[in-house]
């Protein structure tokens, strides 16, 4: 009775859902482009901002070596077992497939004991250093959603950079270095993530949490996406408006976490000790059993299907635009400059279609802004760069843009789009004896459905 009363329950749901058209029905995902809607006019399309689902990104790189004859196996050769550095009678053959550790078994299926891995050849030839370049490469500018978690089989290395690449390999920055000492390795003071704010979020760090020796039992690296997002979206990343407001407003942080490539630098392996023992060099090697990248094809907020064809991943562009990445209008829809999508207003943001080109009326009219240009993530000045205007980025909850340059919030609401609760900031949301009764009655609810309508995407898509 309870099941056909609640299947009831839903089939209203949906019904008003449906007539409340054109907002989908789930929001915050911006799975739709457009929707069609009945206005006086008649049936017509509304647009808005939509993106491809996040998803596992290593079923479409291409992984390269360097040096290309690094892999174990080649001639056979003998390696110390994993975690008894003295019973050094294993091999690697690349010729037997059961004794051979090729580059693909970082990607494959792991679930299975024991684990497939790629592996290295020994640091026979030392004290030349035994350095390997890992190159993951996409041919496309894809968005990280998750973290990068590359799980070793040998030690994790006590020196290793985590490198991308915003062009297709021709130049790179780094990531994040790793090192079981980063003054001596790298000349910086060790930092976790922990020890960043969202003012200080794109710093590039040098971590030793995660190169702590040989024969640790953890194997695991990671590059912290989330815990990034977390500065913006919180904890459980249940504030996903305030971390889509900030992506929109800062283009620095949006490219922060947008690559066509990643490289993994092992610069030298996990030795454990202070001296490197000589007499066992087969002790020394690299061994990784997976890597995982999660994240979503760059489609500038203008489709949600990205397609693998001919070992290439494209958009499937929407809003009259068109290329890889849906980064130009398409012929003949140049009637204003192209514009990416907007993730604003929340839930379905702006979709900054393509128009038609005006070829009979002179020069199309100019826009006067297509991105904001926020130098940096000092969001306390905001007289950098335009924040909001009354286009594109809309200022949230019933604020107004004052000049461009802020937000000008209603009492209970604060952030630099009044995304935000102000009772949040105190703690004193949903609190009885706040003060604010008003406010709270009015915002909270709707916020709070909000939050609970994007904590349910916020584990895969962010
Ligand atoms: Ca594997």
């Amino acid at each position: 009775m309870y099941l056909s009363r609640f299947l009831s329950i839903h089939a209203l749901w949906v019904t008003v859902s449906s007539v409340m058209q054109p907002y989908p029905l789930v929001w915050g995902h911006y799975d739709v482009c457009k929707t069609q809607i009945y206005t006086e006019e008649g049936k017509v399309w509304d647009y808005m901002a939509c993106q491809p689902e996040s998803t596992d990104m290593t079923k479409y790189l291409k992984v390269k070596l360097d040096p290309p004859d690094i892999t174990c196996g080649d001639p056979p050769e003998t390696f110390c077992a994993m975690g008894n550095p003295y019973m050094c009678n294993n091999e690697c053959d690349a010729s037997t497939p059961e004794l051979a550790h090729p580059p693909e078994l970082m990607f494959d299926f792991e679930g299975r004991h024991p684990s497939t891995f790629w592996q290295s050849a020994t640091w026979k030839e030392y004290p030349k250093p035994l350095q390997v370049n890992i190159t993951l490469s996409w041919s496309k500018t894809i968005e990280l959603t998750d973290n990068i978690v590359i799980t070793f089989e040998s030690g994790r290395p006590d020196q290793m950079i985590l490198e991308k690449s915003l062009d297709y390999g021709r130049t790179w920055q780094p990531y994040q270095y790793y090192a079981t000492d980063c003054l001596d390795a790298f000349h910086m003071d060790p930092k976790s993530v922990k020890d960043l704010s969202q003012h200080t979020v794109l710093e590039i760090i040098c971590t030793e949490e995660y190169s702590t020796g040989y024969m640790t039992n953890s194997k695991i690296i990671h590059f912290e996406i989330k815990d990034r997002f977390a500065f913006f979206a919180g904890p459980w990343l249940r504030n996903m408006a305030s971390l889509y407001g900030q992506l929109d407003t800062t283009k620095k942080l949006r490219d922060f976490f947008t690559v066509t490539d990643l490289r993994i630098r092992l610069l030298r392996p996990a030795v454990g000790e202070i001296f490197v023992d000589e007499l066992h060099l087969a002790r020394y090697f690299y061994a990784i059993s997976d890597i995982k990248v999660h994240g979503r094809c760059k489609c500038n907020l203008h489709a949600t299907v990205c397609v693998y064809d001919n070992s290439k991943l494209t958009c499937e562009c929407e809003h009259n635009t068109t290329g890889p990445d849906c980064g130009k209008c398409k012929k003949n829809y140049q009637g204003r400059p192209w514009s990416p999508g907007s993730y604003l207003p929340i839930p379905k943001g702006t979709a900054n279609t393509c128009i038609p080109s005006i070829s009979s009326i002179g020069n199309p009219p100019k826009s006067n802004r297509i991105w904001p240009n926020i130098s940096s993530l000092e969001v306390s000045n905001p007289k950098q760069a335009n924040v909001c205007d009354n286009e594109l980025l809309h200022c949230q909850n019933g604020g107004t843009c004052h000049n461009n340059v802020r937000c000008l919030c209603p009492a209970a609401y604060t952030g630099i789009l009044c995304e935000k609760l102000r009772c949040e900031e105190s703690g004193s949301c949903g609190s009885d004896s706040d003060s604010d009764q008003g406010a709270l009655q009015r915002g909270c609810p709707q916020l709070l459905l909000l939050a609970a309508l994007l904590g349910t995407a916020s584990s895969l898509v962010f």
